[in-house]
């Protein structure tokens, strides 16, 4: 008797359990996957993912409209174009290089000194819950220039509007809740983009309110827009990043030891994490014509979603690419937070992450204070490891016992 196997959705909670499981046969098997109850199309080799984020004319960011502008209150960067984008783009950039960045990592570690020091005594800390999260919203907070004592109710609205934007579907109900997250979110960041217009400092807010385009101040959409843009893209996908590299060198304890050893190696250890397990896994665009992939037809209009976990593993591209090895030949640590990047985590093209290089210092920072805190580093006594999403994916908490420190 044949074995039929039924055919794998994307949408299944076998999928959600494990999503690396399915990539090799997504990849071979079906390159072109269709998911009838959302009508949208994934992608899954390098090759095609590729083309679809670099080719801006066929396949545009036009699909943000209704995926992302609802709780964003206004256009973000990912949906500008020509003009308009190069101009908010170098600004965004110009926030996050030079003396700002060094100031930024002033503030990352400040803030992981205080977060972590409840826990030395202890020998242990969730690496998620306890540091992890409030970690990731307070530094944003802090590149923002906002009050980093808010940041329990900045991140409760945070993470509605992250779900909005993350959901392959959404029921009425939780629509409801991410949009009230958002328009809370809006009218505490109103007064102060008001009083930055007054009396502008250094900080990124003040920076987005003095700029002009053609002649033209941003309005109090446009700045609110860029505000929410920049809160969600750097607290979303920190603490999953920060957790996921943790765990693999614990998986890995000769590479941990490595990188203990030779701390230089960490930059290796975070661009390897990003490639292996991706935070961000789906990156969305609306196809503007018929694309053939192998043989398979997008048609114009569709949603096309690019499955970047599945991509960074494409033996096409990586050797034995469901190993984690920091000391892979075809990574290209250098190259890794760059547009030359040959994993596809930051995306790829015109809209390629404007915070890459900001990720990059802010993960290396954090765990270059955490590794000598926490000596002989282990999962504690009956932790579970859980993984939970499909748009940004991450540790659902990652428990830490290591040698408390007197
Ligand atoms: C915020 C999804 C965490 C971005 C998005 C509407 C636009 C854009 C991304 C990333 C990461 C977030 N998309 N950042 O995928 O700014």
């Amino acid at each position: 008797m044949p074995v039929v196997t039924p055919r794998l959705s994307v949408l299944s909670e076998d999928f959600a359990a494990d999503p690396y499981r399915h990539f090799a046969q997504l990849r071979e098997r079906t390159p072109v996957h269709y998911e009838p109850a959302i009508d949208s199309y994934f992608l899954s080799r390098h090759e095609d993912v590729q083309r679809v984020l670099t080719d801006h004319e066929a396949f545009t960011t036009e699909t943000l409209q209704v995926r992302a502008e609802p709780v964003m209150r206004g256009p973000v960067l990912a949906q500008m174009t020509g003009a308009e984008h190069t101009a908010k783009r170098k600004i965004v950039v110009r926030a996050f290089t030079g003396r700002a960045l060094q100031d930024q990592m002033r503030a990352v570690r400040a803030n992981t000194a205080e977060l972590v020091a409840p826990f030395l005594a202890r020998g242990r800390m969730d690496l998620v819950d306890d540091f992890g999260k409030p970690f990731a919203v307070r530094v944003t907070l802090d590149v923002l220039g906002l009050d980093g004592r808010d940041w329990q109710r900045v991140a409760a609205w945070h993470s509605g509007v992250a779900e909005f934007i993350t959901s392959l579907s959404l029921t009425p109900e939780r629509r409801r809740h991410c949009l009230d997250c958002a328009e809370q979110l809006e009218a505490y960041l109103l007064p102060v983009i008001e009083e930055r217009r007054r009396h502008p400092g250094e900080d990124l807010i003040s920076k987005l309110c003095a700029a002009e385009f053609d002649g033209i101040a941003m309005s109090d959409r446009d700045v609110t827009a860029l505000i929410i843009n920049v809160l969600v893209a750097s607290a979303e996908p920190a603490d999953k990043t920060l957790a996921l590299l943790f765990k693999h060198l614990i998986d890995h304890p000769e590479q941990l030891a490595e990188v203990r050893d030779d701390p230089e190696l960490l930059t290796a250890a975070i661009a390897e994490t990003l490639r292996y397990t991706p935070p961000v896994q789906l990156i969305p665009r609306q196809a503007e014509e018929d694309a053939v992939f192998g043989g398979a037809t997008v048609p114009a209009g569709a949603t096309v979603f690019c499955m970047i976990g599945a991509a960074n593993r494409d033996p096409a591209v990586f050797g034995a690419p469901d190993a984690f090895d920091i000391h892979r030949r075809d990574l290209g640590t250098a190259r890794s937070f760059t547009a030359a990047a040959q994993h596809l985590s930051f995306g790829a093209g015109l809209h390629q992450c404007v915070g890459a290089a900001f990720a990059r210092a802010e993960i290396e920072t954090v765990a270059a204070m955490l590794l000598p805190l926490l000596d002989e580093v282990r999962y504690s006594p009956g932790f579970r490891y859980r993984e939970a999403g499909l748009y940004t994916r991450g540790p659902v908490s990652l428990s830490l016992d290591f040698t408390p420190v007197r």
